[in-house]
Protein backbone atom coordinates (compact mmCIF):
# COMPACT_ATOMS: atom_id res chain seq x y z
CA UNK A 1 0.00 0.00 0.00
CA UNK A 2 1.26 3.45 -0.88
CA UNK A 3 2.47 5.51 2.49
CA UNK A 4 2.35 9.18 3.45
CA UNK A 5 4.45 10.88 5.38
CA UNK A 6 2.59 12.47 8.09
CA UNK A 7 3.06 15.88 9.45
CA UNK A 8 5.33 15.15 12.49
CA UNK A 9 7.53 13.08 10.14
CA UNK A 10 6.35 9.38 10.62
CA UNK A 11 4.84 7.22 7.82
CA UNK A 12 1.12 5.97 7.55
CA UNK A 13 -0.61 4.32 4.89
CA UNK A 14 -1.69 7.15 2.09
CA UNK A 15 -6.05 6.99 3.17
CA UNK A 16 -6.87 9.73 0.20
CA UNK A 17 -5.71 11.94 -2.26
CA UNK A 18 -2.68 11.09 -5.41
CA UNK A 19 -0.02 12.63 -6.32
CA UNK A 20 0.13 16.21 -6.76
CA UNK A 21 -1.56 17.29 -10.52
CA UNK A 22 0.41 19.68 -12.52
CA UNK A 23 -1.88 22.61 -14.03
CA UNK A 24 1.18 24.61 -15.29
CA UNK A 25 4.56 25.35 -14.37
CA UNK A 26 4.51 26.08 -10.96
CA UNK A 27 1.22 25.38 -9.99
CA UNK A 28 0.24 21.94 -8.70
CA UNK A 29 -3.24 20.59 -7.73
CA UNK A 30 -3.05 18.19 -4.58
CA UNK A 31 -6.85 16.35 -4.52
CA UNK A 32 -7.79 15.24 -0.82
CA UNK A 33 -4.50 16.22 0.42
CA UNK A 34 -5.65 17.46 3.59
CA UNK A 35 -8.39 15.36 4.11
CA UNK A 36 -7.06 13.41 6.96
CA UNK A 37 -6.56 16.76 9.16
CA UNK A 38 -9.81 18.59 8.67
CA UNK A 39 -11.07 17.09 11.80
CA UNK A 40 -8.09 19.16 13.85
CA UNK A 41 -7.88 21.96 11.70
CA UNK A 42 -11.97 22.24 12.07
CA UNK A 43 -11.15 22.13 16.13
CA UNK A 44 -8.27 24.81 15.98
CA UNK A 45 -10.73 26.98 14.04
CA UNK A 46 -12.87 26.94 16.61
CA UNK A 47 -10.28 28.11 18.98
CA UNK A 48 -9.33 31.32 16.30
CA UNK A 49 -12.92 32.43 15.99
CA UNK A 50 -14.08 33.91 18.94
CA UNK A 51 -10.34 35.51 19.35
CA UNK A 52 -10.25 36.85 15.71
CA UNK A 53 -13.80 36.85 14.54
CA UNK A 54 -14.80 36.55 11.05
CA UNK A 55 -16.05 39.89 9.30
CA UNK A 56 -16.22 41.27 6.33
CA UNK A 57 -13.72 44.03 5.59
CA UNK A 58 -14.10 46.77 3.11
CA UNK A 59 -11.65 47.29 -0.12
CA UNK A 60 -10.43 50.71 -0.73
CA UNK A 61 -12.75 51.75 -3.16
CA UNK A 62 -16.34 51.13 -1.00
CA UNK A 63 -17.31 48.01 -1.11
CA UNK A 64 -18.10 45.48 1.63
CA UNK A 65 -16.24 42.19 0.56
CA UNK A 66 -19.22 39.20 0.83
CA UNK A 67 -16.46 36.43 1.77
CA UNK A 68 -15.84 36.98 5.79
CA UNK A 69 -12.14 37.27 6.96
CA UNK A 70 -9.81 36.40 9.84
CA UNK A 71 -6.35 35.63 10.29
CA UNK A 72 -3.93 33.70 11.95
CA UNK A 73 0.13 34.06 12.31
CA UNK A 74 2.38 36.53 13.04
CA UNK A 75 0.59 38.73 10.25
CA UNK A 76 -2.82 39.04 8.65
CA UNK A 77 -4.38 40.52 5.56
CA UNK A 78 -6.61 43.65 5.82
CA UNK A 79 -8.08 45.50 3.38
CA UNK A 80 -9.86 48.92 4.75
CA UNK A 81 -10.37 52.57 3.13
CA UNK A 82 -6.49 53.29 2.79
CA UNK A 83 -5.41 49.73 1.30
CA UNK A 84 -4.95 46.41 0.90
CA UNK A 85 -1.55 45.21 3.54
CA UNK A 86 -0.42 43.18 5.88
CA UNK A 87 -0.72 43.40 9.35
CA UNK A 88 0.93 41.93 13.15
CA UNK A 89 -2.81 43.11 14.82
CA UNK A 90 -5.94 42.38 14.40
CA UNK A 91 -7.75 46.30 14.38
CA UNK A 92 -10.83 44.76 15.59
CA UNK A 93 -9.58 43.90 19.23
CA UNK A 94 -6.09 46.06 18.50
CA UNK A 95 -4.19 42.71 19.99
CA UNK A 96 -1.73 40.06 17.64
CA UNK A 97 -3.69 37.93 15.24
CA UNK A 98 -4.10 33.94 16.74
CA UNK A 99 -0.58 32.48 16.89
CA UNK A 100 -0.72 30.06 13.41
CA UNK A 101 -1.08 26.69 15.02
CA UNK A 102 1.83 23.95 14.59
CA UNK A 103 -0.60 21.91 12.39
CA UNK A 104 -1.53 24.58 10.16
CA UNK A 105 2.51 25.41 9.34
CA UNK A 106 3.10 21.86 9.05
CA UNK A 107 0.61 21.01 6.75
CA UNK A 108 1.74 24.03 4.06
CA UNK A 109 5.15 23.04 4.49
CA UNK A 110 4.30 19.71 3.23
CA UNK A 111 2.47 20.34 0.61
CA UNK A 112 4.67 23.10 -1.19
CA UNK A 113 7.54 20.12 -0.50
CA UNK A 114 4.84 17.86 -2.28
CA UNK A 115 4.85 20.15 -5.28
CA UNK A 116 8.48 21.28 -5.39
CA UNK A 117 9.18 23.96 -3.41
CA UNK A 118 11.00 23.12 -0.06
CA UNK A 119 11.51 24.64 2.97
CA UNK A 120 8.44 27.14 2.89
CA UNK A 121 7.67 28.55 5.92
CA UNK A 122 4.52 31.05 6.08
CA UNK A 123 3.84 33.68 8.49
CA UNK A 124 0.39 34.59 7.25
CA UNK A 125 -2.85 32.13 7.04
CA UNK A 126 -5.62 34.18 5.98
CA UNK A 127 -8.76 32.48 6.56
CA UNK A 128 -12.08 33.29 4.19
CA UNK A 129 -15.18 32.06 4.89
CA UNK A 130 -17.69 31.80 1.70
CA UNK A 131 -21.66 31.37 2.51
CA UNK A 132 -24.11 30.99 -0.51
CA UNK A 133 -23.72 33.97 -3.04
CA UNK A 134 -20.35 35.03 -1.57
CA UNK A 135 -17.48 35.32 -4.32
CA UNK A 136 -14.15 36.64 -5.43
CA UNK A 137 -13.32 38.81 -8.17
CA UNK A 138 -10.37 38.25 -10.53
CA UNK A 139 -7.38 39.53 -8.75
CA UNK A 140 -3.72 39.19 -8.36
CA UNK A 141 -1.66 38.25 -4.99
CA UNK A 142 0.71 40.94 -4.96
CA UNK A 143 0.88 42.29 -1.57
CA UNK A 144 3.56 40.20 0.32
CA UNK A 145 6.97 41.07 0.18
CA UNK A 146 9.05 37.89 -1.41
CA UNK A 147 6.81 36.62 -4.45
CA UNK A 148 9.47 33.76 -4.51
CA UNK A 149 7.66 31.96 -1.91
CA UNK A 150 4.44 29.98 -3.28
CA UNK A 151 0.75 30.30 -2.02
CA UNK A 152 -0.93 27.01 -0.27
CA UNK A 153 -4.33 26.64 -0.58
CA UNK A 154 -6.57 24.54 1.50
CA UNK A 155 -10.63 24.25 0.75
CA UNK A 156 -12.88 22.60 3.40
CA UNK A 157 -16.55 22.32 3.47
CA UNK A 158 -18.99 23.49 0.51
CA UNK A 159 -17.46 22.77 -2.89
CA UNK A 160 -16.60 25.96 -5.38
CA UNK A 161 -15.44 26.85 -8.70
CA UNK A 162 -12.26 28.66 -8.73
CA UNK A 163 -11.07 30.53 -11.77
CA UNK A 164 -7.51 30.30 -12.53
CA UNK A 165 -6.68 33.33 -15.21
CA UNK A 166 -3.07 34.03 -16.79
CA UNK A 167 -0.73 36.65 -15.90
CA UNK A 168 -2.71 39.35 -17.58
CA UNK A 169 -6.29 39.99 -16.95
CA UNK A 170 -7.39 39.48 -20.56
CA UNK A 171 -6.87 35.65 -20.66
CA UNK A 172 -9.86 34.16 -20.28
CA UNK A 173 -10.35 32.31 -17.34
CA UNK A 174 -10.11 28.40 -16.80
CA UNK A 175 -12.53 27.32 -14.31
CA UNK A 176 -11.68 24.27 -11.55
CA UNK A 177 -13.63 22.91 -8.89
CA UNK A 178 -12.64 22.80 -5.69
CA UNK A 179 -13.89 20.36 -2.84
CA UNK A 180 -13.29 19.48 0.59
CA UNK A 181 -9.81 18.70 1.72
CA UNK A 182 -8.13 20.06 -1.86
CA UNK A 183 -4.85 21.58 -1.49
CA UNK A 184 -3.68 24.06 -4.36
CA UNK A 185 0.23 25.42 -4.53
CA UNK A 186 0.76 28.15 -6.51
CA UNK A 187 4.57 29.21 -6.85
CA UNK A 188 7.28 30.30 -9.02
CA UNK A 189 5.87 31.40 -13.07
CA UNK A 190 2.44 30.89 -11.63
CA UNK A 191 2.48 32.86 -8.67
CA UNK A 192 1.37 35.98 -9.87
CA UNK A 193 -1.64 34.84 -12.03
CA UNK A 194 -4.85 36.25 -11.50
CA UNK A 195 -7.52 34.36 -10.04
CA UNK A 196 -11.38 34.40 -8.14
CA UNK A 197 -14.18 32.03 -6.95
CA UNK A 198 -17.16 31.97 -8.38
CA UNK A 199 -20.37 32.67 -6.54
CA UNK A 200 -20.63 30.16 -4.01
CA UNK A 201 -24.15 27.61 -4.64
CA UNK A 202 -26.26 27.05 -1.75
CA UNK A 203 -26.10 23.11 -0.28
CA UNK A 204 -25.59 21.54 2.93
CA UNK A 205 -21.66 20.21 4.02
CA UNK A 206 -21.60 17.23 6.49
CA UNK A 207 -19.21 19.13 8.76
CA UNK A 208 -19.39 22.67 7.32
CA UNK A 209 -23.32 23.05 6.58
CA UNK A 210 -23.65 25.76 4.92
CA UNK A 211 -19.94 27.23 4.21
CA UNK A 212 -16.73 27.03 2.68
CA UNK A 213 -13.76 27.67 4.64
CA UNK A 214 -10.39 28.50 2.89
CA UNK A 215 -6.88 28.76 4.20
CA UNK A 216 -4.47 30.67 2.18
CA UNK A 217 -0.78 30.37 3.29
CA UNK A 218 1.59 32.93 2.49
CA UNK A 219 4.86 34.16 3.43
CA UNK A 220 3.77 38.12 3.26
CA UNK A 221 6.66 39.59 5.68
C1 LIG B 1 -3.47 31.51 -7.74
N1 LIG B 1 -8.63 33.12 -2.06
O1 LIG B 1 -7.58 34.99 -0.43
S1 LIG B 1 -7.25 30.46 -2.80
C2 LIG B 1 -7.30 35.07 -1.64
O2 LIG B 1 -10.60 30.26 -2.35
C3 LIG B 1 -7.89 34.08 -2.56
O3 LIG B 1 -10.60 31.87 -0.91
C4 LIG B 1 -9.34 32.19 -2.85
O4 LIG B 1 -7.68 34.20 -3.72
C5 LIG B 1 -10.23 31.36 -1.97
O5 LIG B 1 -6.53 35.90 -2.10
C6 LIG B 1 -8.47 31.34 -3.68
C7 LIG B 1 -6.29 29.95 -4.14
C8 LIG B 1 -5.23 30.88 -4.61
C9 LIG B 1 -4.56 31.70 -3.77
C10 LIG B 1 -3.52 32.47 -4.24
C11 LIG B 1 -3.13 32.41 -5.57
C12 LIG B 1 -4.88 30.82 -5.92
C13 LIG B 1 -3.84 31.58 -6.42
C14 LIG B 1 -2.05 33.16 -6.09
C15 LIG B 1 -1.70 33.03 -7.40
C16 LIG B 1 -2.41 32.22 -8.23
FE1 LIG C 1 -6.04 35.58 -4.03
Amino acid sequence: MAEQLTLDGTRRPLAVGGAPVSLAEGAALLRGFALPYVAEIETLLEDIEPRAPFRHMVTPGGFVMSVGMTNAGALGWISDRSGYRYSPVDPLSGRPWPTMPDCFRRLATFAARESGFEGFVPDACLINRYIVGARMTLHQDKDELDFSAPIVSVSLGLPAVFLWGGLTRRKSASRIPLADGDVVVWGGPARLSYHGVLPLKPGSHSRLGGARINLTFRKAG
